[in-house]
């Protein structure tokens, strides 16, 4: 089999890649290791910036967050036991945030990558990346007990943290990372959404919440935990009383319970892969970078480095211009740092830590004071929540 663009992994960076390319008229084929079923069942982002609706909407499947999105103006922090409302549409000059779902916004890529008739190779085994560097890129795969090629002219990696893009060159990368000493327990519950126009982001003395959704019946909440705690210790009753706990006594009493759909617990961490070009093969998405899931950035950071992506692609088969792929690395980076700082930020801001002494503490405090009272200070949360431009050259 022969393609343009090999693309590893099928989670919102391959799908959305996918359907930029086919869009410009590139072909693509797309190898993924797990089911369509498996890839939807992952319960993870539910904030969208602008730029990643605007790129649904570039690729022609717009219309599933614009009917089932829920459009935010403000987000809330909640400390010391009292709300405090951020208009992150004030502040920026009318940008706003959107709720919807990664499981939505993966099944709508899903749908219009099946009506386009393109190639997905669900449950393709050792997939491999080959001569990236020389002059017949290609990767291999195993599917129904045959081993396949995929010729191709370009490899992007869209294969996630545990992917074997960025393994397969392991000795040419430099890796920064983070590890936060807590987790994030998180459920989902069809019950109507505490707080359906802001998103709710709590520090307490217990620790860390966050009221969220996925629709006006359907709930998305978190709570800090210990790294250690399995979800089995944690009943439904058990997480509604410790989110009561967390909030302030308005919100704890407006809570609406019911049983919960999903329960999982992720450990928070910041990582990222330097660079992200190895010859004609591209690291895109969580496949280079992770960042704590405070700030609602990995999704739209994976938007970014496809929008890059694409252009870059693009330009190459329309203009057989290089430039936009040499700079492809250089440019995704500098928006991952800006993203990393930000969510390294909030999660230093808004969590316990363990080993936070009397100073850390009052210093936590006094920022979040700051924070609500100094509207420069608010402005730079709402900037970098919003999200921060893209820049195309
Ligand atoms: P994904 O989604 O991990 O998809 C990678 C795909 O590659 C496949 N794969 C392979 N395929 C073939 N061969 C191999 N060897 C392969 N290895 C892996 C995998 O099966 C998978 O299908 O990466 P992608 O596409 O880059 O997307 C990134 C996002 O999923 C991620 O950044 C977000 O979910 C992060 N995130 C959030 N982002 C936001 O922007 N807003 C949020 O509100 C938000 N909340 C979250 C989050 C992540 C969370 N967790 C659990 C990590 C909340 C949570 C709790
Ligand atoms: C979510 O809805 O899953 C969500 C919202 C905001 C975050 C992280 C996750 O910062």
């Amino acid at each position: 089999m022969r393609t343009q663009v090999a693309i590893i992994g099928a989670g919102p960076s391959g799908l959305l890649l996918g359907q930029l390319l086919h869009k410009a008229g590139i072909d693509n084929v797309i190898l993924e290791r797990q089911t369509g079923d498996y890839v939807l069942g992952r319960i993870r982002a539910g904030i969208l910036e602008q730029i990643t609706v605007d790129l649904l909407h570039e690729a022609g499947v717009g219309a599933g967050v614009d009917a089932g999105g829920t459009v935010h103006h403000s987000i809330e922090l909640v400390f010391a036991g009292t709300r405090h409302p951020i208009d992150v549409h004030g502040l920026t000059g009318g940008k706003v945030v959107t709720a919807y779902g990664q499981t939505e916004l993966t099944r709508d890529l899903m749908q219009a990558r099946a009506a386009a008739g393109l190639t997905t190779v669900y449950e393709a085994a050792n997939v491999t990346p080959l001569d990236f560097d020389g002059h017949q890129p290609r990767v291999t795969y195993e599917k129904d007990g045959q081993t396949h090629t995929l010729d191709c002219d370009f490899i992007a990696g869209c294969d996630g943290y545990h992917g074997v893009s960025r393994a397969s060159v392991k000795d040419s990368i430099t890796e920064y990372e983070r590890h936060y000493p807590f987790g994030w327990l998180g459920v989902l519950a069809d019950v109507p959404p505490v707080s359906p126009h802001a998103i709710v982001y709590g520090n307490s003395e217990r620790g860390f919440s966050l009221c969220s959704m996925r629709s006006l019946t359907r709930s998305r909440y978190y709570v800090q935990c210990p790294l250690d705690d399995k979800v089995e210790d944690w009943s439904d009753q058990r997480f509604w009383d410790e989110l009561r706990r967390r909030l302030d006594p308005a919100l704890a009493e407006a809570i609406v319970t019911g049983p919960t759909i999903e329960k999982s617990i992720a450990p928070l961490r910041s990582f990222v892969a330097e660079p992200m070009r190895f010859g004609r093969l591209f690291l895109a998405g969580d496949a280079a970078h992770i960042v704590p899931p405070t700030g609602a950035k990995g999704l739209n950071l994976a938007s970014s480095d496809v929008k890059y992506l694409s252009s870059a692609l693009i330009e190459y088969f329309r203009d057989k211009s290089p430039a936009a792929i040499d700079t492809y690395s250089e440019r995704c980076l500098r928006r991952v740092w800006k993203a990393e700082r930000f969510s390294w930020w909030l999660t230093s801001l808004l969590h316990r830590f363990p080993d936070t002494q009397g100073f850390g503490q009052k210093i936590q405090e006094a920022e979040l004071d700051y924070l609500v009272s100094s509207v420069a200070a608010s402005t730079t949360l709402a900037e970098n929540y919003v999200g921060l431009p893209l820049e195309l050259r």
